[in-house]
């Protein structure tokens, strides 16, 4: 076949380093000058998932998200928009690790009789990567591996990753009874600006927000949004864009963005906000959001992503309520086990909905969502979002309200639909929405923060010889550990002794090292705990 010495022709201009690489959560990730082989193989593979599937439009982001501008990555996104299916990522892993063109070649040909793609089929590939200095270079990979396999493809050029989710399944839904909106960048602000000024009718939110873009891609594209929303009194939303600096490439995600925020519990240093000024800050690809505040004793106040899936979970609640269709719904709220314990017992007590812990990693959480009509979720980091099911779309686009106030609740539930990205957690589109629901709910972040008290807790990286001796009992969403033998049972002699005292140890999917989290009544009884199962850890 012509595209076999393609591939081998186009495979040996990018050579496998000799490195061991794995698709995990975030796909594939690390020092961008090692990824040159590996994103020409993403290109290969994306290719053949686009023609098992019938030919659909399978996209391709680069980024590597928070981490330092120095690294890179790549990920698959499939026909709706969601992360490659799981299946799949062996197949990615298997294909990064040939040794040589041929290896990868006979992989290539082997993995397409495999699954059953015929490699003469049309394939359609999108992709679009970060604003990172080694993106162009990496682009060039993946066009390369497009051009041998014969796939038909479309460069998107600089994009937010929850952005190009939404044209992957823009372009899949085309023409079809969902189709998800207009395929293109502008398509992307027109829907979400609609959406907002709707959401927004008659409301506006109180002060301003700042956002602290990490200088990444997210401060263009949300320059860019500002101008498809709202102005003035009526439902204008006063943005303050900071960090937005891309020029620069070694400023991304440096001392700023919402991984530096969650992690080191702090605003950025550049952060001129006043006591009670709201700020959000987004990651270096836009898919994660956390809010916070200094209150007015000058202490750091968070708002991640558990405050975010409770203050969504309550005010979709009302809204079906207020709509009359809250029996018609079926609502729940998809969590991890990091998130702190007070949040999980304000959905199920003061909400009365259900809530499914699931392992760490957004597709676990988002195919758990999928099995409610309404699931909202979200992972303490910030990254989520709300997915509504097609009964659900179809219920509220023929409910007929029965007064002035169930129209004006189904009106704004209709737009919340448009409003959140369905495909991906989405940092601009949350943000809009965390906007909408404090207007509605005239709340400010301290009565926000104020809904429900956090748990005392502590998370702990434990560097242990070989991360793999921990696994975790199938069923328990990763809080059991199967092995070692007797470290379960000695951390739930521990938990014991601690009132409301909760911890879990399991490896990291992304580092190497394993991950304890505690919590408990006091600070104090949290990072006791804390050490205490770290120790046991170790
Ligand atoms: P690991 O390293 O498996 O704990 C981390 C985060 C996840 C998620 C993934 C990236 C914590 C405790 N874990 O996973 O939430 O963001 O990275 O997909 O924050
Ligand atoms: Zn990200």
């Amino acid at each position: 076949m012509a595209s076999n010495k393609m591939i081998l022709e186009a495979s040996a201009k990018h050579p496998q380093p000799g490195t061991a690489f794995q698709y995990g959560t975030a796909g594939f990730r690390m020092k961008a000058d090692l990824l040159d082989s590996v994103v020409f193989r993403v290109g290969l593979l994306a290719a053949l998932r686009s023609r098992k599937l019938n030919g659909q439009t399978i996209g391709v982001m680069i980024t590597a998200s928070h981490n330092p501008p120095v690294d890179n990555g790549v990920k698959l996104v499939d026909p709706m928009g969601e992360m490659l299916e799981g299946s799949w990522e062996p197949h990615a892993t298997l294909l990064a690790n040939a040794k040589t063109d041929q290896e990868l070649l006979d992989t290539y040909n082997w993995l397409a009789r495999e699954v059953k793609a015929n490699t003469d089929a049309p394939a359609h590939v999108i992709f679009a990567r970060d604003t990172r200095a080694s993106g162009p270079r990496l682009v060039e990979c993946l066009t390369d591996a497009l051009k041998a396999a014969g796939a038909e493809y479309t460069d998107y050029k600089i994009l937010t990753t929850p952005q190009l989710h939404y044209l992957v399944r823009c372009v899949n839904t085309k023409g079809t009874q969902y189709e998800y909106g207009e395929a293109s960048e502008e398509g992307y602000y027109k829907k979400l600006g609609e959406a907002f000024k709707t959401a927004m009718t008659h409301r506006k939110t109180s002060g301003s927000v700042t956002v602290d873009c990490a200088n990444g891609v997210g401060g263009p594209k949300l320059r860019e949004l500002i101008k498809y929303l709202p102005r003035g009194a009526e439902g204008g939303v006063d943005i303050k864009v900071v960090n937005d600096d891309v020029v620069n490439p070694d400023i991304l995600n440096s001392n700023c963005g919402a991984d530096y925020v969650k992690t080191q519990q702090r605003a950025p240093p550049s952060s001129k906000a006043n006591p009670m000024d709201r700020c959000c800050s987004l990651d270096g690809d836009a898919d994660r959001v956390v809010y916070y505040f200094i209150d007015e004793s000058n202490t750091f106040r968070l708002l991640d992503g558990d405050r975010i899936a409770t203050l969504a979970a309550s005010f979709i609640r009302d809204l079906a309520r207020g709509a009359g269709l809250l029996d018609e719904l079926n609502i729940g709220v998809v969590q991890t086990a990091y998130a702190n314990g007070a949040s999980t017992n304000f959905v199920t007590q003061n909400l009365k909905l259900p809530v499914v812990c699931t392992s760490t990693g957004v597709k676990h959480l988002h195919h758990a969502a999928m099995r409610f009509d309404v699931g909202v979720y979200f992972e303490a980091n910030g990254h989520g979002t709300v997915i509504f099911s097609d009964r659900a779309l179809r219920t509220l686009d023929k409910y007929e309200p029965k007064s002035p106030a169930q129209h004006d609740a189904l009106k704004i539930l209709r737009a919340l639909t448009d409003l959140i990205n369905q495909a991906v957690g989405d940092a601009l589109s949350d943000m809009l929405l965390v906007e909408v629901i404090l207007a509605h709910k005239s709340i400010t972040v301290n009565e926000w923060l104020n809904t429900y008290i956090d748990l005392p807790n502590r998370l702990v990286r434990v560097e242990v010889p070989d991360r793999n001796n921990f696994t975790t009992v199938e069923g328990t969403a990763e809080r059991r550990l199967a092995s070692p033998a007797k470290v379960q049972q000695l951390i739930d002699e521990l938990v014991g002794k601690y009132k409301q005292g909760r911890a879990f140890a399991r490896a990291s999917g992304t580092e190497d090292a394993v991950r304890v989290y505690a919590e408990a009544s006091t600070r104090a009884e949290a990072d006791d705990l804390a050490s205490k199962v770290a120790g046991i850890v170790r």
